[in-house]
């Protein structure tokens, strides 16, 4: 039997949690090697599998694949999450890459400087309710199907239903006006594979709490205002 993946990362959420959600709803079992201190990271920065001294890195096939989008892709792909031809798979990256960014932009939000934070807020509200979430609600309406692409789980289904978790985390009843978000949420949290990850206990993190956005900057050596530089690429207003 093949080894399990074995996830590289911090114990939280991060850009790692779309790569537990996938694996998950794919019904493949995962280890997790969890690093605390900076210089556990830095342990595993001289061990030479991080190609650009980053995480998430997964152990998988043989292979140290790094990249989010590269190792979310490669699972897509060989667990039959990524469409049956190649304009299924475009579609699907469109899809997803909207996703991305809204799920960026909520993953960062506690980065937020207290003075920017109600801004911020408004910020991802607004694109969620009147960019992003608008297009998944055509989508499921036009279609009339259970998934978003042809009639079957695809990496986008299980994006969608973790980016509407984050959003709802963020301002309950964000949803209330898409009808087709909601049942697409109801039915697709009780597939078993994901209705398992669901449940307390699982390998899924819990939103990132103050304790462990310190660790975050402790491991990363995260200096406030270079961060939110960068983001200012995302959120800005
Ligand atoms: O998507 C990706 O995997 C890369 N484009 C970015 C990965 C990345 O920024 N990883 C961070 C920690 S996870 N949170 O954002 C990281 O390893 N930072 C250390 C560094 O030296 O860049």
């Amino acid at each position: 039997m093949a080894a399990k993946p074995k996830l590289h990362y911090f114990d939280g959420r991060g850009r790692m949690e779309s790569v537990r959600w996938l694996l998950a709803a794919a019904g493949v079992e995962y280890e997790e090697v969890l690093f605390k201190t900076p210089e556990e990271f830095e342990n595993l920065i001289k061990g030479g599998n991080l190609m650009y001294q980053q995480v998430p890195m997964v152990e998988m096939d043989g292979m140290y694949i790094v990249q989010t989008r590269a190792i979310l892709k490669y699972i897509a792909a060989k667990y039959d999450l990524y469409g049956k031809d190649l304009k299924e798979r475009a579609l699907i990256d469109m899809y997803v890459e909207g996703m991305r960014d809204l799920n960026d932009m909520i993953m960062y939000f506690p980065f937020s400087l207290p003075e920017e934070k109600q801004k911020n807020f408004n910020y991802i509200i607004e694109r969620a309710t009147e960019r992003f979430f608008p297009v998944y609600e055509k989508a499921l309406k036009d279609h009339g199907k259970n998934y978003l692409i042809g009639n079957q789980l695809s990496w986008a289904d299980v994006q969608l239903l973790e980016v509407i978790l984050m959003a709802e985390e963020l301002k309950s009843g964000i949803l209330s006006a898409f009808p087709k978000l909601q049942e697409f949420k109801a039915r697709v949290s009780k597939l078993p594979n994901i209705q398992k990850f669901l449940q307390p206990g699982s390998q899924r993190k819990p939103p990132e709490d103050e304790a462990g956005l310190e660790v975050v900057k402790y491991i990363f050596k995260v200096d406030e205002h270079l961060y939110l530089k960068h983001m200012g690429l995302t959120i800005h207003k």
